[in-house]
């Protein structure tokens, strides 16, 4: 069954990005809860930013699932990427990710990594910057097994990063890796502007995507742009996806229409 979940933010360096909610997560949780949502996806700033057993709580109380948190604070607040030239950034950035699945797995959610792939150039060609994503991708895979979770590998638009944009290659990436422990996101704002057709490629990506990104083609909410999502839905379902469609859209024209434009569109296409 596919499960509707909301994004959190709760980093400033991030403000103006693609999240429903902002800075409260009590308040962003209770009114996730109320408009009907399953889960809430939870951008920190760092993996201790977010007290564990008082959010625990709260999201029993108010039936709430966490669905994955972001790893990308490594990437706006500290400029990290898995990429970088220098050996020291990418072992950071490393380190922080593998903090970030440990804070994730206190609430059974995969971490995902995004903007934190970096990008090549310079003195650093593809070839070489793929086999640093892979080396990394391998590691932080195992290292979520361990700790009961899956990770996830977000493909980007062409703006963003220049490794993997499309479905088909992330799943020819992740197919590469030793490890089975890492899932796409797909992400249907970027595939909005990557694939040639979102529900082939969806199709086309079966037993690779553990993620989605629930979001219009103008990266408002679900049913605000000009997605047709009809057929994106039919895809996921008829491969059998049961994760997330998760909203991660601006808080456009506010995040409580966002969150409510979405739960409707949700309803609509996923609700069987
Ligand atoms: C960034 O564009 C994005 O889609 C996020 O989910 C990853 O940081
Ligand atoms: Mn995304």
């Amino acid at each position: 069954m596919i499960r509707s979940a909301v994004t959190v933010s709760l980093v400033d360096e991030a403000r103006g990005g693609p999240f429903v909610f902002w800075d409260d997560l009590n308040a962003a949780s209770r009114r996730a809860a109320e408009l009907g949502f399953d889960a809430i996806e939870i951008f920190a700033p760092s993996p201790s930013a977010v007290d564990v057993a008082a959010t625990k709580s709260l999201l029993q109380e108010l039936k709430l699932e966490v669905a994955a948190v972001g790893t990308g604070a490594g990437m706006v607040k500290h400029g990290l990427s898995l990429t970088d030239p220098n050996p020291e950034k990418r072992s950071a950035a490393a380190d922080f990710i593998r903090e970030i699945i440990d804070f994730g797995s206190e609430f059974k959610a995969p971490a995902i990594i995004g903007s934190m792939q970096g990008r090549w150039g310079g003195e650093i060609d593809r070839p070489k910057a793929l086999g640093w994503l892979s080396e990394a991708l391998n590691r932080l895979g195992e290292h979520a097994a361990s700790c009961g979770t899956i990770l996830i590998y977000e493909p980007l638009n062409r703006y963003e990063t220049n490794l993997i944009n499309t479905v088909a290659d992330g799943v020819s990436l992740l197919k590469a890796l030793s490890t089975s422990n890492v899932k796409l996101l797909a992400d249907l704002f970027h595939m909005n502007i990557e694939e040639d057709n979102l529900a082939t490629a969806i199709r086309d990506g079966e037993g690779f995507i553990g993620h989605v990104h629930f979001v219009d083609s103008n990266r408002k909410a679900a049913g605000m742009g000009h997605m047709d999502f009809a057929p994106i839905a039919a895809a996921l379902r008829e491969t059998g996806y049961d994760g997330y469609a998760s909203a991660e859209a601006f808080a456009k024209p506010d995040s409580d229409t966002a969150a409510r434009v979405t739960i409707e569109s949700f309803q609509q296409h996923f609700s069987t």
